[in-house]
């Protein structure tokens, strides 16, 4: 069973690393900047709300991504493990994430901190060129990581959950790193 949440900064590979362990594992890969990207593309209310937090690298306010978040755990298929990717991403979000995991019987998730060096993950962000991927958006969402994301280290790491991975590295490479990790 591997309930895994990846925590790192914008551009670190968490999407990248994420969609491919879950292929591997054959368990679902729950991305919420995937499910609001998604959103926005099919201008859903959800979608409506959510496009001028990302459009800023603002974060979408807590009650709109927990909802999202608990609808998707509660579905059938994470029976048999789940990759939480971008989720949580604020303290106040890992304190409702630990309540609903034992609400619905689903705890004992490990935490991947996969981090890489600001110059790396900017350069790769701009040279991805999502809709968000402008150098000004790049540093605002970094500044969100410093602030509100990275205090989640601290709080997984007092828990013992913590598993750090180094980012900078080829794709590959982080990959048979994981693999290691969730496959011994
Ligand atoms: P996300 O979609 O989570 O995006 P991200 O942090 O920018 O990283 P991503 O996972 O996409 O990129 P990756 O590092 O894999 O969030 C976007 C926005 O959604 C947020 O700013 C926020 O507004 C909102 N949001 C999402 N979740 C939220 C939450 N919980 N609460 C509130 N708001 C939320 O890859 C980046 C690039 O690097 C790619 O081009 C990739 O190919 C490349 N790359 C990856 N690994 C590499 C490697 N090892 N070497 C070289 N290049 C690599």
């Amino acid at each position: 069973m591997t309930r895994l949440i990846f925590l790192g900064p914008p551009g670190a590979g968490k999407g990248t690393q994420a969609k491919t362990l879950a292929d591997f594992l054959h368990i679902p890969h729950i991305s919420t900047g995937d499910i609001l990207r998604q959103a926005i593309q099919d201008q859903t209310p959800l979608g409506r709300k959510a496009k001028s937090y990302m459009d800023q690298g603002e974060l979408v306010p807590d009650q709109l991504v927990q909802d999202l978040v608990e609808e998707r755990l509660k579905q059938p298929d994470t029976q048999n493990g789940w990759i939480l990717d971008g989720f949580p991403r604020k303290v106040t979000q890992a304190e409702f994430l630990q309540e609903l995991l034992k609400t619905i019987g689903q705890s004992g998730e490990k935490v991947i901190n996969l981090d890489a060096p600001d110059e790396i993950v900017v350069t790769r962000l701009l040279g991805r060129g999502r809709a968000d991927d402008t150098e000004e958006v790049i540093r605002r969402r970094l500044e969100v990581y410093r602030n509100d994301t990275a205090p989640l280290i601290n709080y997984y790491g007092d828990r013992h959950q913590l598993i750090p991975v180094n980012g900078d590295q080829s794709p590959e490479e982080v990959t048979a790193a994981l693999k290691k990790i969730v496959n011994p």
